[in-house]
């Protein structure tokens, strides 16, 4: 008998072992918080280029709708600081509909998951675009690339209503898990942030992330949701690195996560 179980622990736990890893997580993105070039206390401390990312702007000359800036000291006498700024550096983008930060990634869409683009944004204290108008916002945008041309696939606006000067707030927009016959399966990701009103202000943006995720607890691949899926969340519990666990696309396992598994517990999905 307990030859017989030693057996099946070293069955269980070589099963463990050759899991196939599933591909989830954070997907680079190249110069993601604006950190480049780095832009020194005593410098300029805007700089008209995003090196990195495609720049679609109006001022085609100067290039003036889209850069990057140094958030300046708390004391300031311009009074522009922006508590919670990842690194030194943000983005500035021009408020009139037509400018844009764009980025195709090195990874491709993959059938069967979901993915989320998060941005962090305020809007400019010194360029503010016109207020709470709701005709005066960002739209984020997931797309593919097809004949030369970006498609969307899933865009979300910005509410404007919901900004405050000073402090980045995250806004997403999610896609649901890829289909086998779609349009987009294997093309490389694509992620933009666009402006959508009429100029005169700026909005400031950090720190842009993509997580790639499935919304569905089966983490090993046998379509049937127990243990083995449990522990894969158990071993990334709290975790925001690599999170094969995180269904919400929030990048992390946490609650919301155990509670989509505990929906599904025992179940074939
Ligand atoms: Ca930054
Ligand atoms: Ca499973
Ligand atoms: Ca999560």
């Amino acid at each position: 008998m307990l030859k017989r179980m030693a057996k099946y622990c070293v069955i269980v736990i070589i099963m463990f072992l050759i899991m196939p890893a599933a591909q989830s997580g954070q997907i680079p993105i190249a110069n993601n918080s604006f950190e480049i070039p780095a832009i020194g206390p005593n410098d300029f401390p805007a700089l008209p280029i995003a090196p990195l990312w495609t720049e679609v702007d109006l001022d085609t000359e100067y290039s003036t709708n889209t850069g990057t800036f140094r958030n300046p000291p708390p004391d300031s006498p311009y009074g522009d600081y922006i508590v919670n700024a990842d690194g030194n550096q943000l983005a500035f983008l021009g408020s009139q509909s037509g400018n844009g930060f764009l980025q195709e990634t090195n990874s491709t869409y993959q059938t069967g998951k979901s993915y989320r683009l998060m941005v962090e944004v305020c809007p400019s204290v010194r360029y503010t675009p016109s207020g709470p108008d709701p005709n005066n916002k960002l739209v984020l945008s997931l797309y593919y690339v097809n004949d030369a041309n970006s498609v969307d696939i899933q865009t979300s606006p910005v509410p404007s209503t919901e900004l405050t000067t000073n402090v980045l707030k995250t806004f997403s927009v999610t896609m649901p898990a890829v289909q086998s016959g779609d349009a987009w399966v294997g093309k490389n990701i694509g992620i933009a942030i666009r402006a959508d009103g009429v100029p005169g202000g700026y909005w400031d943006l950090d720190n842009v992330r993509l997580t790639e995720f499935q919304t569905m607890p089966d983490f090993t691949g046998d379509s049937f949701v127990n243990l083995q899926d449990f522990t894969v969340m158990a071993s990334e519990w709290l975790s925001c690195t690599e999170a094969e666990a995180d269904m919400t696309g929030d990048g992390c396992v946490d609650t919301e996560d155990l509670l989509i598994l505990a929906k599904y517990w025992l179940g074939y999905v």
